[in-house]
C-alpha cells in the first residue's frame, strides 16, 4: 500500500489528467482517471495494492500502470497519444504512445484475473490495441477492420478478457500499424503465475523491456515513417546508450529480463560474464528439456523471449544487441571505410581551402566518439559513454548488468562504477614485444591453383559506398 502512494506522489513524476473531452462527465466518472508519467527514467517495481499479491517487474527507463480494483475486475486506463520522449540526455524525439511516455506502460496482472481496458484515443487518426500474445475472446484481439472497428481520434473504447495464461507479453496498434509503431506505440506486458509454477522460477530481480528502432534525421526530431530497414536509432524502450539505465542487482540474486522485439530485424541479445537460460518466450514458459546454457539468444521480429541467470561474478558486465551496427546511434551510412587510407597530402589541399576539414576513420572510428564533432541541434552522438576508463564508444542497444556484494535487496539504484580487486584488471605491459613472422604464400594444403595471377595482390578491402541493406 505504502509503495503505490509513494510511487503516486513520488517527486511529482506521475500526474492525473483528464480523460479527453468528448468523453461525457457520466462516462469520464466511470472510468479510472488516467495516470501519466512525466519522466524517462526507471521507476521502482509498482508493488500490488490489491488483488493476488506477486513479486512485481522493473521496466527499463519505464513504469508500471496502476489500477484500480471494480468488483473484482481490474480497471487500467490507457491513453494513446503523441508525446516528447527524452531518448537520451539532450536528444529528444517527437513520438507517439501511451500516457505520457514510449513505450506505454508495463501492465502487469495475475493469471485468473479479469481485466478490463480503458483506451482512449488522443492521436490524430484511429487506432486500436492488440494484446499479443494472449488467449481472449477474439473480438477483443484488437485488429481493427477484422476484429473491431477503429478507435476513432477522442473516442474511448473498452477491452475485457480474462489474463488466461501467465507469462511475457506485449501490446501495440493493430492500426496503421507500420506508422504507429514507427512512432512509438507499444507497451510490456506481464501476467504472474497464481500458484507456484512447475516451469516459472522464483526471481529477485525481473526487468522487461522492448526493442524498438527509430529513423531520425540529425538535427530533427520526429521519425521517418517509411523506413524499412536503414533505422538509424537501435533502441530499448525508446531509449538509446548511454541514455539506457543499468539494471542494478546484487550478487548471488537470480535475475530474469524479458524483452520483446517491435523492429524489423532480429537482435541477438548477449550477456557478458554469465551463462543464462531462455526460460520463456511469448508462448510460455519453456519445457526444461529445451533449455541450454547460452551468453546470447536471438530474438526475431515480433518474438518475446525472457532470460535467466544467477549473477555470481561481481563487477559491470556489458548487456547488449551482438548486431555491432545496433550499438552505434545515428551515423553517415555511406561513409567508406578509410582505414588504412593515407590521405595526408589530400588533406592538407582541402585544409587550404576548407580550413576546418578533418579526416575521419583513417585508423578506425574510435576518435569519433571521442572528438567533439560539431553536431546539428538535436542529434545523438553516434558512440558515446563515458565509462571509468574513458570512452564506451557504444550507443544504441547497450547497457551494463551492475552486480555488487553490498547492493540492497530491493535496491533498484546505480552503485556507480564497480571497483576491481587490485590486479584484477588488464594492464599495459611494460617493456619491448618481439615481433613473429608473417605469413608468406600459399597454405601448404592448398590445391594446386590454375592460371596464377602473375603477381601477388594484397586486397584492399573496402565497404561500397553506396546502399547497405540487411542490417
Ligand atoms: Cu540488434
Amino acid at each position: 500500500m505504502n509503495n503505490r502512494r509513494n510511487f503516486l506522489s513520488g517527486a511529482g513524476a506521475i500526474t492525473g489528467a483528464l480523460a479527453a473531452a468528448s468523453v461525457s462527465k457520466v462516462a469520464m466518472a466511470a472510468l479510472p482517471e488516467p495516470v501519466l508519467q512525466t519522466t524517462p527514467n526507471t521507476m521502482p517495481p509498482l508493488m500490488p495494492s490489491s488483488g493476488r499479491p506477486y513479486n512485481p517487474v522493473v521496466t527499463l527507463n519505464g513504469w508500471t500502470l496502476p489500477w484500480r480494483m471494480n468488483n473484482g475486475v481490474k480497471e487500467f486506463h490507457l491513453v494513446a497519444e503523441p508525446v516528447v520522449r527524452e531518448m537520451a540526455p539532450g536528444f529528444k524525439a517527437n513520438l507517439w504512445g501511451y500516457n505520457g511516455q514510449s513505450p506505454g506502460p508495463t501492465i502487469e496482472v495475475v493469471e485468473g484475473d479479469r481485466v478490463r481496458i480503458f483506451v482512449t484515443n488522443k492521436l490524430p487518426e484511429h487506432t486500436s490495441v492488440h494484446w499479443h500474445g494472449q488467449r481472449l475472446p477474439n473480438g477483443m484481439d484488437g485488429v481493427t477492420g477484422l476484429t473491431q472497428p477503429a478507435i476513432r481520434p477522442g473516442k474511448t473504447f473498452v477491452y475485457e478478457f480474462v489474463a488466461r495464461r501467465p507469462g511475457t507479453f506485449m501490446y501495440h496498434p493493430h492500426a496503421d500499424e507500420m506508422v504507429q509503431m514507427a512512432m512509438g506505440m507499444m507497451g510490456f506486458w506481464v501476467t504472474h503465475p497464481k500458484t507456484r509454477h512447475p516451469l516459472i522460477e522464483e526471481v529477485n530481480r525481473d526487468f522487461v523491456f522492448l526493442l524498438n528502432a527509430y529513423d531520425v534525421e540529425p538535427g530533427s526530431a520526429t521519425p521517418k515513417i517509411m523506413t524499412m530497414l536503414d533505422f538509424n536509432l537501435w533502441s530499448w524502450n525508446s531509449r538509446i546508450f548511454p541514455g539506457i539505465d543499468s539494471l542494478n542487482v546484487r550478487l548471488n540474486d537470480k535475475v530474469r529480463i524479458r524483452f520483446g522485439n517491435l523492429t524489423m530485424t532480429n537482435h541477438p541479445m548477449h550477456l557478458h560474464g554469465h551463462e543464462f537460460l531462455v526460460t520463456g518466450t511469448d508462448g510460455g514458459p519453456t519445457p526444461k528439456t529445451t533449455r541450454q546454457y547460452e551468453v546470447t539468444t536471438d530474438v526475431a521480429v515480433g518474438q518475446m523471449r525472457q532470460i535467466e541467470f544467477l549473477a555470481n561474478e561481481e563487477g559491470d558486465w556489458a548487456f547488449h544487441c551482438h548486431k555491432s551496427h545496433h550499438t552505434m546511434n545515428a551515423m553517415g551510412h555511406d561513409v567508406p571505410t578509410m582505414i588504412g587510407v593515407d590521405h595526408k597530402d589530400v588533406t592538407q589541399q582541402i585544409a587550404d581551402l576548407v580550413p576546418d576539414y578533418m579526416v575521419m576513420g583513417e585508423r578506425g572510428m574510435a576518435d569519433m566518439g571521442e572528438m567533439e564533432m560539431p553536431l546539428p541541434d538535436n542529434t545523438a552522438r553516434m558512440m558515446s559513454g563515458e565509462g571509468p576508463f574513458g570512452s564506451v564508444e557504444m550507443g544504441g542497444m547497450f547497457s551494463v548488468v551492475k552486480v555488487r556484494k553490498d547492493q540492497k535487496a530491493g535496491d533498484y539504484s546505480n552503485p556507480g562504477w564497480f571497483k576491481h580487486p587490485k590486479g584484477t584488471v588488464a594492464y599495459e605491459l611494460d617493456g619491448p614485444v618481439a615481433e613473429g613472422p608473417r605469413q608468406q604464400g600459399a597454405g601448404a594444403a592448398a590445391m594446386p591453383v590454375q592460371n596464377m595471377p602473375a603477381k601477388n595482390i594484397e586486397v584492399q578491402v573496402r565497404k561500397p559506398g553506396a546502399g547497405h541493406a540487411g542490417h
